[in-house]
């Protein structure tokens, strides 16, 4: 949409569909946010923890059934089937507008609609998008209000003829006359919807309140909706922290890291080094945009303005920045309550009290043997609590990409870190990325491993074998003497016991180092026929409590494995169809190759 009175109309339009008792357009300012939460917790859909543990901090507990992103039930509905690809469900448009449309009828009786104008990325900076939010939820509400810019000043650049996308958002659950609302109303699982329409940039969502599906600034506007508008214009949007490194010399270079959802990415962006002399700020911690300037190096913005992160294992030992962000001005979802009315999680690295209310707000002591918080429980927070944010974590100028991490939760077979031998290569090692699935899902496979494209397997919205040629082109584009140089890590490797042999968190930032002196051609590295790994005078081990048996088993290359590794690409490629890009499938001959020859 471009103008005012397109917007006027569409509200207007949603108000006759949707009926419900009033509109709300939601300025932003502090004063409303500050009643927003007053009446969710007159409504009883919100509790007030103790100000004096927890001060101006919420807690919300949801439906069963709606607990996280719900990928079965989320569509890229383009025009043509062929442009959503193999990778993700679709319906025809017009079919499931209807379907969506009758839905939507009258579902939001009872209750007021808001209109909430926001932008991803900071307001002026050339590549921000505008989005308008039509929703049901108050829930919503306060969490785009912490996680995108919203409110007026949006407005106004509308009203200056600057284009944006519109989303429409219901819980799909009518007040019904004389009935109680539920603490947290919404649509049977059958009953939901989170549907794209590439092709117009429009996004539908109905039935469920839960973060990725609800609040649409996120997954669906600044991933799905700006993958495609991203493929068409010749930039990127990607499931990506970003990070900013700092060595003892007070010299910084920029970090990116696509990890799956539940895979770290929070914690890598505000990591503290456990090397002395390095540091570690925040720009972002789940998405990144990714573009070319004139000068043919690649830059990247946050376009989001807060932290929407996995409160389970989060802790003062694990993540201390994290902990401290979330001290005030916090809204929980789905976390156990204390008695005294603060929170708590399995991994808070606290001392089970001996009593508590679980996530669905039941009582809970020690004889209960489930866990107390859901293992997606959630922390939303403005990125300015966080005390590492980086300086220029809203420069409109993006920061410059010195390297690219990729990885993901494999327990065998993927090295510590190793780097590519070249663009090529690195996106060949984004393409293969998989992980064992996780509770950011709801599957009934958790655990399994699945192939998952740089982290953008739920998020692409459009044919994932069109994603990696775009991949493969942008570094084509690209000053070659300033590609970025792409890294796969894997924290996850595990013995024979089923532990973790790396002590992942703080001890990370030595894979850092070792990254960054890469980039600055000062640290040497083996080369094995997947790539560069380092060699045992490269990588910082001093003061590491990891045995020499798992140090070995963490670097070394099992080629049987590896063959495997092969075979299960090869028929992962076939999935992609006739679109999996021929350089793609040179890499895997080449790499196979190599293996034959070690
Ligand atoms: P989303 O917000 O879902 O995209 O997740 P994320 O990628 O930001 O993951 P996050 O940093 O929240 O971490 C998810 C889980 O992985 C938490 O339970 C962490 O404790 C755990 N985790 C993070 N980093 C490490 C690590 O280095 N080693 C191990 N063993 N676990 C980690
Ligand atoms: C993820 O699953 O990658 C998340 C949480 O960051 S959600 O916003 O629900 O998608
Ligand atoms: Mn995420």
């Amino acid at each position: 949409m471009q103008s005012f009175s397109e917007l006027e109309k569409w509200v207007d339009e949603v108000k006759n569909l949707c009926q419900p008792d009033s509109i709300h357009f939601v300025t932003g300012d502090k004063a409303e946010e500050k009643s927003f939460f007053e009446e969710l917790v007159r409504d009883q859909k919100a509790i007030q923890l103790n100000p004096l543990l927890r001060p101006n901090s919420y807690a919300f507990f949801s439906d069963p059934s709606d607990v996280a992103r719900v990928e079965k039930r989320t569509f890229i509905a383009s025009n043509k089937k062929e442009d959503a690809g193999p990778t993700n469900n679709w319906i025809e448009p017009q079919k499931l507008k209807k379907i969506m449309t009758k839905l939507y009828k009258g579902s939001m009786k009872g209750r007021t609609m808001y209109v909430i104008p926001y932008v991803m990325g900071p307001i002026d900076a050339p590549i921000s998008k505008i989005g308008i939010e039509i929703t049901d939820s108050l829930y919503v509400v306060v969490n785009m209000i912490k996680m995108t810019r919203t409110g007026t000043q949006v407005l106004d650049k509308i009203k200056n003829e600057t284009p944006f996308y519109i989303g429409l958002h219901s819980i799909g659950a009518p007040k019904k006359n004389g009935v109680i609302d539920s603490m947290w109303p919404c649509a049977k699982m059958q009953k939901k919807y989170i549907a794209h329409f590439p092709d117009e940039k429009l996004i539908w969502s109905y039935g469920s309140g839960y973060g990725g599906n609800a609040l649409l600034g996120k997954k669906c506007l600044a991933l799905r909706i700006a993958s495609k508008i991203a493929y068409d214009e010749g930039w990127m949007a990607e499931h990506m922290l970003i990070l900013k490194l700092t060595n003892p010399d007070l010299e910084s270079k920029y970090i990116l890291g696509a990890f799956p959802s539940a895979c770290g990415k929070t914690n890598l962006s505000m990591l503290i080094p456990t090397i002395p002399g390095w540091k570690v700020e925040t720009i972002g911690d789940d998405i990144a945009w990714i573009w070319m300037k004139e000068d043919g190096k690649l830059y990247a913005i946050n376009p989001e303005k807060g932290f929407f992160g996995v409160a389970k294992g989060t802790s003062y030992r694990s993540n201390p920045n994290a902990m401290k962000a979330i001290e005030k001005n916090t809204i929980f979802t789905n976390v156990a309550l204390t008695d005294d009315l603060d929170v708590w999680w399995e991994g808070i690295d606290k001392e089970k009290p001996k009593h508590l209310k679980d996530w669905q707000l039941h009582n809970y002591d020690i004889s209960c043997t489930y866990p107390a918080a859901h293992p997606n429980s959630r922390f939303t927070v403005e990125a300015t609590e966080s005390p590492v944010l980086a300086n220029e974590w809203e420069d409109p100028n993006g920061v410059l990409i010195s390297a690219i991490l990729i990885g993901g939760r494999r327990p065998s077979t993927i090295p510590l870190v190793h780097e590519a031998l070249s663009w090529k290569h690195g996106v060949f090692m984004g393409s293969m990325m998989g992980s064992e699935i996780t509770a950011a899902t709801i599957s009934d496979q958790i655990g399994m491993v699945r192939r998952d494209p740089f982290a953008m397997l739920p998020f692409i919205g459009y044919h994932v074998g069109d994603y990696l040629q775009h991949w493969i082109d942008m570094g084509q584009k690209a000053n070659q003497e300033f590609l970025p140089k792409i890294y796969y890590v894997n924290w996850f490797r595990k013995n024979d016991d089923g532990q973790f042999m790396w002590p992942g968190f703080g001890e990370n930032s030595r894979v850092l180092k070792w990254i960054f002196e890469r980039v600055d051609q000062k640290a040497s590295a083996k080369l094995t026929p997947i790539g560069y790994v380092p060699d045992r005078d490269s990588i910082d081990l001093s003061n590491l409590d990891v045995s020499e048996k798992d140090i070995e088993a963490l670097t070394e290359i099992d080629v049987n494995l590896w063959f495997d590794e092969v075979k299960s690409i090869r028929a992962y490629y076939k999935t992609i169809g006739n679109k999996c890009p021929i350089d793609l499938v040179n890499e895997l001959n080449q790499l196979e190759f190599r293996l034959k020859n070690y």
